[in-house]
């Protein structure tokens, strides 16, 4: 997309937001710093405005983000009924199936609806739409948005914002971030975000039962092709055994990835509905996971990708596993 194609959806985008009195925000299930953060901040700064806002998500918000201010707020998406909104804001959310099937059937029932997001991969789903693909977070397309609204940026926003960034960055470790990330943060914290506060919060306070994930991963984590692929399979009832519920699997590839060598790593999951989940990470920018990702009807970033796929653990294990090993091949053709 031109990035006048960008700059005409942004203005399209901040008129309807400016109209719009009751204004619905949600994002993707299994949220994610991001998913929460853009939801909250764009929910709070239109708020803000004296706007009639709710928020939602089909799972509602991780334990980790719950100190956020609105967190608290945030709602399953209603399963029947009418819903009294003008406008649906969905963020972070590249394909309409990740709102979740409540989720899903607002979008087709609400007056009008926007898509704000930064997927390569993002299917353009609502009636308008402002993709900004390789944006390092949601949270980073919104700033100009709410700039757009002259909406001052308050401490609440700015931390949502920031969690956001920080999340989807790998905590500015990844080799997307950018000097405008940088700044962007920097101006975040000037907005009153208490930065080791946030991180604690939000990195350094995990369950025990993360724990119980943690050991299980290592002990039976698989590196193979001279340590260049490196990944774990959870098969169905690993959970239930460690009483652990499907919140703690997430992020397990980012366990795996931190070995030296790597550079493919891959976490599959039964979830026991008949999919298995597979996220993969790429560590070698000639590597494009979401690609790869692509080739079993997935998607997501370069470095960062996921699959839903349908059949055995072990017959997804072995389709994907077959595609990873062929991409580590091409690098040395
Ligand atoms: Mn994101």
């Amino acid at each position: 997309m031109s990035d006048m194609q960008a700059t005409d959806d942004k203005a399209r985008l901040v008129e309807i937001l400016r109209e719009a009195e009751r204004v619905g925000v949600i994002s993707h299930y299994r949220p994610d710093g991001d998913a929460i953060g853009s939801t909250l901040a764009l929910g709070l700064a239109l708020r803000s405005l004296g706007k009639r806002i709710t928020m939602w998500n089909e799972d509602g918000v991780p334990e980790r983000y719950a100190f956020l201010e609105g967190a608290n707020l945030v709602q399953c998406p209603p399963r029947s009924g009418p819903v009294e909104i003008d406008l649906l804001v969905c963020v972070d959310c590249g394909d309409p199936k990740r709102l979740g099937e409540a989720g899903m059937a607002l979008l087709h029932t609400v007056p009008a609806s926007a898509n704000i997001d930064h997927h390569e991969t993002n299917t353009r789903y609502a009636g308008t739409n402002y993709i900004v693909g390789g944006a390092a977070s949601c949270s980073s397309v919104l700033v100009p948005v709410i700039d757009a609204l002259g909406i001052p940026m308050s401490p609440a926003v700015a931390q949502a914002l920031y969690v956001g960034l920080s999340t989807d960055t790998g905590s500015f470790q990844y080799g997307s971030t950018t000097a405008e990330d940088m700044r962007l943060a920097a101006r975040l914290i000037e907005c009153g975000v208490d930065v080791g506060d946030t991180n604690r919060r939000v990195y350094q306070e995990q369950p025990a039962g993360a724990f119980a994930v943690h050991r299980e991963v290592l002990n039976n984590m698989v590196i193979e092709e001279d340590g260049q692929l490196v990944h774990y399979s959870m098969p169905a009832g690993k959970c239930a055994e460690l009483g652990v519920g499907r919140e703690e699997t997430k992020d397990l590839v980012n366990i795996i990835r931190i070995l030296r060598g790597a550079r493919i790593a891959i976490i599959f999951e039964d979830l026991e509905n008949g999919l298995i989940r597979v996220s993969l990470r790429s560590k070698d920018p000639r590597i494009s996971v979401s690609m790869l990702a692509a080739q079993f009807g997935g998607g997501g970033h370069a470095m960062a990708a996921g699959i839903r796929m349908r059949g055995s653990l072990a017959n997804c294990r072995e389709s994907v596993l077959r595609a990873a090993r062929e991409s580590l091949k091409k690098l040395h053709e």
